[in-house]
């Protein structure tokens, strides 16, 4: 028998030995039992050629080697399944007496929580909230409010241009454009958002800062109602009588204009350093909506009246969350805006 069975049976020994991982196990599966050019299957082709004496003995250690790999092969298999089942059991265990994580809780932006308690407030004056594109045509920005060529805030140095005729809009009065064409009177509608101005930023400045819009088209509207509604709107922000005062100023798109203060809540009109001793804080622009603009927007003026009002959300955060800098409100620092 020229077969050295117990040399192949040493060798698988040792082959079997290092089999790390279901890949190699098949590879060795291979080498040794596989069909065609398999070891064990190699020995098994020599056995017609074994004289007929000693084929019986051939056949029996042919038998125990073919028992030893095939036993060899399948013991492996099952240490290697083991090792990876306890893996995964040591990996997917969930140990429930663990503390839970904490959830990191968001704070909303100081100017969104007075955003939506002046919405709240409009809201309930039967006003609905309109929302305006902030970038817009030069129509939208100048032409459709009566701001004519030449006029000092057409200037690249007052407005940010994204194009020759696109600029981010400096005021939220082009949203009365869009509500008057969308809508028909009578409508009130608010508008707050984002408007964009080259200003150098300082305590009560910024180059980007929030409005709120307010227009009220109908029959018969006068500056009565926009001082009414003013007067109702601040005494709901600040909980308490705060007077309101006129003040006649001039922008192209209302007719008559005006600015409007509130009362300084602080020194109640006597002057402090809150107001600059004024006694009076301004809170923004209003004036009955020119008869131009609502033409452009396809209303007839004589039918037709209407107020539109516009104020700086940032100062009005400034006054309720008593800041002595607007610029805090946009510096990213999570220590301030955690406190709200
Ligand atoms: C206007 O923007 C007019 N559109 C208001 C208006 C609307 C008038 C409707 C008539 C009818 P003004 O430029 O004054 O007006 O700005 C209004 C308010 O925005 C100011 O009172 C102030 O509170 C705020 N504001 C202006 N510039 C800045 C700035 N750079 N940073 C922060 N707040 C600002």
């Amino acid at each position: 028998m020229s077969t050295n069975f117990d040399g192949l049976q040493a060798q698988f020994e040792n082959e079997v030995a290092s089999v790390a991982d279901a890949e190699s196990l098949r590879a060795l599966r291979d080498r040794w039992l596989g069909r065609k050019a398999g070891l064990v299957t190699d020995v098994r082709k020599q056995m017609g050629s074994i004289p007929a004496g000693d084929r019986a003995a051939f056949g029996k250690a042919f038998n125990a080697l073919q028992q030893v790999v095939e036993t060899g092969l399948e013991r492996v298999g099952q240490e290697l399944s083991q090792r990876e089942n306890s893996a995964l059991i040591e990996r997917e265990t969930l140990d429930v007496t663990l503390p839970g994580r904490d959830v990191t809780m968001g704070h909303e932006h100081p100017v969104t929580i007075l955003r939506r308690k002046i919405e709240d407030i409009f809201v309930r004056m039967g006003y609905s909230v309109e929302d305006g594109p902030e970038i817009e045509t030069t129509f939208f920005n100048f032409d459709a409010l009566n701001i004519p060529e030449g006029h000092p805030a057409r200037e690249s140095q007052d407005t940010m241009y994204v194009s020759e005729d696109l600029a981010l809009r400096s005021q939220t009065s082009t949203v009365q454009i869009h509500a008057m064409q969308r809508r028909t009177p009578p409508l009130r509608v608010i508008a707050p958002g984002r408007v964009f101005r080259r200003d150098t930023p300082d305590a009560t400045h910024n180059p980007m800062f929030f409005q709120v819009e307010g227009l009220n088209v109908g029959e018969g509207i006068t500056l009565a109602d926009l001082r009414g509604t003013c007067e109702e709107f601040v005494r709901q922000l600040f909980g308490a009588e705060a007077p309101v005062r006129f003040r006649a100023s001039y922008f192209p798109f209302v007719e008559p204009g005006c600015e409007f203060d509130y009362q300084c809540f602080v020194c109640k009109g006597d002057g402090c350093r809150v107001c600059k001793g004024s006694g009076w804080i301004e809170m923004g622009g209003a004036g009955m909506v020119h008869p131009q603009v609502l033409r452009t927007a396809g209303i007839d003026p004589e039918l037709f009246s209407g107020f539109a009002f516009g104020f700086g959300i940032d100062r009005l955060a400034a006054r309720q969350f008593d800041l002595d800098d607007i610029r805090l409100l946009y510096s990213n620092d999570l220590r301030f805006l955690e406190q709200f």
